[in-house]
């Protein structure tokens, strides 16, 4: 059966900043557990996202959260006319996207094939983890959007901060004068100094160990009085040290005018900042870990986050929404499926089942998909990788089931970059394409549109299949082309993952 038009695709490929959120619900605190004995805020508490080092989600609801009013950002991007701007046609622009997902999964990759067991261990999957963040911010300057911006007011009095969203690390920071090396960022540094509320983490406090120091051993002698260094790098080219701090944050409501203070919100005050950061004021980290805003913030707005991201091309923002969106809630078609245990801490692994092209399901052993024993494998979905990636067999199986239902109906293109197949429909309006879907092991199906998994180039008329083999491991993603217009609802409560066509253009 065939589907209707492949509608023309605008295509200026981001990668975004926006992955993946869950964390685990909330959580009671194991003593095997790197978080055991760390106070925090009363806000926070019994909303504390564990991630053991075993990776496990440990624990379940401890008490029920209070409704609380959901808090609406939006995310405003680069947009795509600054990428035409720099002369970038968007077949290079996508080109450029598919390329660097490349050091993204390897980085990830890296962070599942972290030797297994040992607490000392828990540092690393944080720095590979933090490294994955550049391959967004690269991949921001090389398609000229990318980055994710959202205003954050922070300290007392207030003041405004552009910084980037990062759902795919957790520690949020700041340039912090005195700045001793800083980048360029538009407007005045954040000035611990000028503000009231602003504490430094000592070094004997519990937090201090969920991130890492220059050196091997933190000196601390007096755990108490002394602050609390950290170090955070971001692959070659990027890092961030200085004092871990508590501070205010406060963020504004959906309803006009509206805002929300949150108190001790663990952030790095950087003195020391290289890379590319294009300006903004700092990272704001939303994974999963403890340290990240949207884990600090759970109990605040409950334990639920999604996102919609607007078409690739579109110079609307998206929008990301902590909390309950009831019409998200109310929709129709939101379909749920349950989170997978996770095999490392940052992502958000699901029990793909199968695929199915055509509406018939592919021969591929549920293996393919599964998480091994020593922790490599699995299916994740994360908005901060552009295309999707099958492991082998898999997307060989996928490549073909496509070939062979297409049937010849455009002509074949051989040899363009990265992506295969490739159609040449040049003067065709309307594309008919298989129908593409995704199988869950507890029965759910995510439908995809076409503009979700093929792409049009034009004016060249080229048509592309927008998924791609997993190289070099036996790793699955659903990355954010496949997401676009979906409403994607992190539900922690629940454990579960939650999605819904929705225009997000219009939320
Ligand atoms: C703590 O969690 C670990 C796994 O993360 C588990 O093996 C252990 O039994 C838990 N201990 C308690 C006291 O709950
Ligand atoms: C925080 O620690 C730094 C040393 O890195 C120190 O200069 C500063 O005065 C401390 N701030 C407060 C408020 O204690
Ligand atoms: C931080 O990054 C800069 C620029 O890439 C590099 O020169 C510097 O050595 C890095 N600092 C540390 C402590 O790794
Ligand atoms: C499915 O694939 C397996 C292994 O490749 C093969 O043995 C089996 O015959 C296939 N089943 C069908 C129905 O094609
Ligand atoms: C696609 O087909 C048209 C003719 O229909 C031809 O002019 C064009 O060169 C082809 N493009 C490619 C990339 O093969
Ligand atoms: C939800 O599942 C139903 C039935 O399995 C399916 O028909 C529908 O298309 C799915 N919705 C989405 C958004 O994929
Ligand atoms: C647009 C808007 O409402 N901005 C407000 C966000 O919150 C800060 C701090 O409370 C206010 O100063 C802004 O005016």
């Amino acid at each position: 059966m065939m589907r209707s038009a492949v509608r023309a695709l605008l295509l200026f490929l981001f990668l975004l900043g926006a992955s993946p959120f869950v964390g685990a619900a909330g959580g009671k605190l194991n003593a095997s557990s790197p978080l055991y004995g760390i106070e925090f805020p009363p806000f926070n508490t019994g909303a504390v996202a564990d991630a053991g080092c075993d990776g496990k989600l440990v624990a379940q609801e401890v008490e029920e959260v209070r409704r609380s009013p959901s808090l609406k950002l939006h995310m405003s991007s680069r947009s795509a006319a600054e990428a035409a701007a720099v002369g970038r046609t968007r077949k290079e622009s996508f080109l450029d996207s598919a390329e660097k997902d490349a050091a993204r999964i390897d980085t990830m990759i890296r962070m599942v094939a972290r030797p297994s067991g040992g607490r000392a261990a828990t540092a690393a999957p944080r720095r590979a983890l933090s490294e994955r963040l550049v391959a967004t911010i690269e991949s921001g300057v090389a398609v000229g959007s990318g980055e994710y911006l959202v205003d954050v007011y922070v300290g007392t009095p207030p003041r405004r901060f552009q910084m980037i969203m990062d759902t795919g690390s957790d520690l949020n920071w700041l340039q912090c004068a005195p700045c001793l090396d800083c980048f360029e960022q538009r407007g005045p540094v954040f000035d611990p100094a000028a503000s009231l509320s602003y504490r430094n983490v000592t070094c004997g406090d519990p937090r201090c160990s969920l991130v890492s120091s220059l050196t091997a051993v933190r000196a601390c002698r007096r755990p108490r009085g002394d602050p609390c260094p950290y170090y955070y790098w971001y692959g070659d080219q990027s890092n961030t040290t200085g004092d871990l701090a508590l501070e205010a944050f406060t963020v504004n409501l959906t309803a006009e005018g509206a805002s929300r203070r949150v108190d001790d919100v663990v952030f790095g005050c950087g003195h020391w900042n290289r890379g590319l950061f294009h300006g903004a004021a700092g990272l704001l980290g939303l994974g999963r870990g403890p340290l990240s805003f949207a884990s600090q913030l759970r109990a605040v707005y409950g334990h639920a986050f999604s996102y919609c991201l607007v078409d690739h091309g579109s110079s609307v923002g998206s929008k990301i929404v902590f909390g309950d969106d009831d019409v998200l809630l109310g929709h129709p078609q939101l379909n749920y499926t349950a989170f997978a245990p996770a095999a490392a801490d940052t992502f958000y692994y699901l029990n793909l089942k199968a695929v199915l092209v055509g509406g018939e399901m592919l021969n591929i052993s549920t293996s393919v998909f599964d998480v091994a024993k020593d922790g490599s494998g699995g299916t994740i979905i994360d908005s901060g990788t552009t295309l999707s990636y099958f492991a082998e067999p898999a997307y060989q199986l996928i490549r073909q089931a496509f070939v062979d239902r297409m049937n010849k109906a455009y002509p074949l293109i051989a040899g363009f970059p990265l992506l295969d197949p490739c159609y040449n429909v040049s003067g065709v309006d309307r594309v008919e394409v298989p129908e593409f879907s995704l199988l869950f092991a507890d029965g759910a199906m995510w439908d995809l549109p076409a503009e979700n998994y093929f792409i049009r180039f034009d004016p060249e008329g080229i048509m592309c299949l927008a998924v791609r083999g997993m190289p070099r491991s036996s790793m699955s993603i659903i990355g954010n082309f496949q997401q676009q217009n979906f409403h994607v609802l992190y539900d922690l409560q629940n454990n579960r993952l939650g999605f819904a066509p929705r225009r997000c253009a219009e939320i």
